[in-house]
């Protein structure tokens, strides 16, 4: 029985521990610029003996276009590779290891935060029904998102190369690996679903041309850094951010086989309901998780397979006896530094405070306290 607290080979990587911090997004970026208290933050959980084996950072933007909330980090130019190098400095000073997630947020933007103004872009021009975060008076406002333009089709190796420059930078910044985010209605989910996706070129209509994004994405990736330092973030039946699908199960499956040969480190999945109901279901079948799974091992996948959403240390082991073999926790490392060593103990557990989660300075950031 293998248990959290075992090391693990992910991609080039070596864990010490399945325990994994997942993204949070938490506004405190002004500029998009990683920054000391980030740093902090990060340090705070790096070390494997008492927090992650592995970070995944916030979700940070590989373009202005991609920014899609009020500041989150970005990774497209020197100075935010330069900032991010005290982050993956501090993470490496504890012993730890951080990958990056890149993030292309698509609809879910507003025009303030995109280049001159525009309009957001999407697969379609369809207005998703979400909100994202502004400031307003230094205080975090949810706002109802823009109407977006669809993208041209001669637009979209620009994008795909946008990605690759920021994995590119990644590794520039000192980052282990990137984690592409494909989940939570964001720009890559938003191409593979039918209800954000009615374009009809090669990127739109059956299940193979809304995959195809996500594909040229991937691929262009891995050709840059290697599969061994490539992730992705997927979230199969996820409503968040309007993300609609009828039948995600054969979608999922389709993308699940062209992951398989791409030689990844790890597949990053979240279950149900992102951030809420673990048995959340989309279209008229329960997906089918091992045959997701099963999907991706049979077009050859070795990844890691990390799980996330709502985990326990108990339902954590339920998981690697399932045959997981890593799991991401959330909100629990936003309010416990050490939580690799809180879930060692059995607790106690500090409880996370809402307020703070997006925006703001120490307070519900670096201030969370470890056991002494
Ligand atoms: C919460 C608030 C803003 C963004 C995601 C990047 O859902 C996010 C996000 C979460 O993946």
């Amino acid at each position: 029985m293998t248990s959290l607290f075992e090391p693990c080979q992910v991609g080039a990587m070596a864990l010490a521990s399945r325990i994994v911090m997942a993204p949070l997004t938490r506004n405190r970026a002004p500029g998009a610029l990683a920054n000391a208290r980030m740093a902090t933050y990060y340090r705070q959980r790096a070390n494997p003996a008492t927090g992650a084996g592995l970070i995944v950072t916030e979700a940070t933007a590989i373009s202005q276009q991609g920014q899609g909330y009020a500041d989150v980090p970005g990774i497209w130019s020197e100075a935010q590779v330069a900032s991010w190098k005290q982050v993956t400095d501090a993470v490496h000073a504890e012993g730890g290891k951080i990958v990056v997630q890149l993030w292309h947020v698509g609809r879910v933007s507003h025009t303030s935060l995109q280049p001159g103004g525009g309009a957001p872009v999407a697969p379609s021009a369809l207005t998703a029904k979400t909100k994202t975060v502004l400031l307003v008076d230094g205080q975090a406002q949810f706002v109802d998102t823009s109407a977006p333009r669809a993208l041209d089709i001669g637009e979209l190796p620009g994008i795909v190369a946008d990605y690759r420059q920021a994995a590119a930078n990644a590794v520039a910044a000192g980052f282990d690996g990137v984690e592409v985010h494909a989940a939570n209605g964001y720009l890559i989910d938003q191409f593979l679903r039918s209800g954000s996706n009615q374009r009809t070129d090669a990127y739109g209509g059956s299940v193979e041309n809304r995959a195809r994004f996500l594909n040229d994405v991937m691929t262009a990736v891995v050709a840059e850094i290697g599969g061994d330092r490539t992730s992705i973030r997927l979230s199969p039946v996820t409503p968040a951010n309007d993300a609609i699908d009828e039948q995600p199960q054969p979608l999922f499956e389709h993308v699940a086989g062209l992951l398989g040969p791409l030689g990844l480190a790890y597949v990053h999945v979240i279950e149900g309901s992102t951030g809420g109901p673990r048995d959340h279901q989309q279209g008229p079948l329960a997906f089918d998780y091992p045959a997701f799974r099963k999907a991706y091992a049979l077009a050859g996948g070795k990844g890691a397979w990390m799980l996330n959403n709502g985990y326990d240390l108990s339902l954590a082991q339920v998981a690697l006896d399932q045959g997981a073999d890593l799991v991401a926790f959330g909100r629990p490392f936003i309010a416990n530094p050490d939580l690799g060593l809180r879930l060692r103990k059995g607790g106690p557990f500090n409880t996370p405070d809402r307020k703070t989660f997006y925006g703001g300075g120490d307070a519900g950031y670096t201030d969370y306290p470890a056991l002494s």
